[in-house]
């Protein structure tokens, strides 16, 4: 589980508005639309949920403890498509009681294995993990025009890797994974299997599979593994892995056809999972 520092958040919540307008120029639509379409719900159907739905975001200490800025970040996020949203002035079960004891029925935490969002009258745990491979591919298919029919290379086979190989799927392309670790691609290959009865292909040979395939998902914590030579005209890079896995040089080849963000595509689609009827 990669762990944000502090210089990967400390901007988000002033960049929010013109984060957003990057969205829209590179996927068609905004923040809260590819969180609603990443969830698959309207985004009318979903509005008044969001204002009946009050959050709250309890900072926790536990393991490496508290990140500076992370909650404030998260609410900024929440707030930024429509949530009412705290957080708590203490930390931890006294921040979680607080939480409850001021009404609120959606409460964000994260420690250093998981972070969550429960949904208290649902009983419902919606994992950032899952909801961010679902919110990059979905960012993906928008951006792309479509990866229906095409190959995708998902790079990276941990949760969220494996949400995004569920998702790819569900758009109707035909996946190709990368790990590092072979054990981690072929425990990913059969859990999909199992679930989608949908077989995917391993790729052995990371530089070769690189320059074949033009639709790119960068789920790895590994820096400067996609280098500028395999970025053509057609590639297309969504990529929730921290730190960024294009080198300088590809990011500015790619230009407009990548979308990289340490936490806002996660928490607005956490969000909208978490509510949706
Ligand atoms: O409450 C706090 O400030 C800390 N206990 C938060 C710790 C979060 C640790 N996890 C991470 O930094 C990431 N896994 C968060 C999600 C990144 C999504 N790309």
């Amino acid at each position: 589980m990669t762990r944000l520092k502090v210089a990967d958040i400390k901007d988000i919540e002033k960049q929010l508005p013109q984060y957003d307008d990057e969205l829209v120029r590179k996927t068609g639509t905004n923040l809260r639309g590819i969180a609603c379409f990443a969830v698959g719900v309207g985004e009318e159907e979903i509005f008044h949920n969001i204002a009946a739905v009050p959050a709250a975001v309890v900072p926790i200490t536990a393991g490496q403890g508290i990140i500076t800025g992370f909650s404030t970040a998260v609410k900024a996020i929440l707030e930024f498509i429509g949530f009412k949203v705290f957080v708590t002035k203490l930390a931890d079960a006294a921040g979680t009681a607080e939480a409850f004891e001021r009404g609120s029925r959606l409460i964000f935490m994260a420690d250093d294995n998981r972070f969550v969002a429960l949904n208290i009258k649902r009983c419902l745990v919606v994992d950032n993990a899952a909801a961010t491979g679902k919110g990059f591919a979905a960012a993906l298919e928008l951006m792309s025009g479509g990866v229906a029919g095409e190959r995708v290379l998902v790079l990276g086979c941990g949760p969220v890797g494996f949400s995004v190989v569920e998702s790819i799927i569900r758009f109707g392309a035909r996946v190709s994974v990368y790990d590092i670790v072979p054990g981690y691609s072929l425990a990913l290959r059969e859990k999909i299997e199992a679930q989608l009865k949908t077989r995917i292909k391993i790729e052995k040979d990371l530089k070769r599979v690189l320059s074949e395939v033009r639709l790119i998902v960068d789920a790895t914590n590994a820096a400067g593994i996609i280098p500028e030579e395999v970025i053509s005209p057609r590639t297309y890079i969504a990529a929730p892995g921290m730190p960024l896995g294009l080198t300088p040089a590809a990011v500015e080849k790619i230009a407009g056809r990548l979308l990289h963000d340490p936490l806002q595509l996660g928490v607005a689609a956490m969000a909208i999972e978490a509510i949706k009827l």
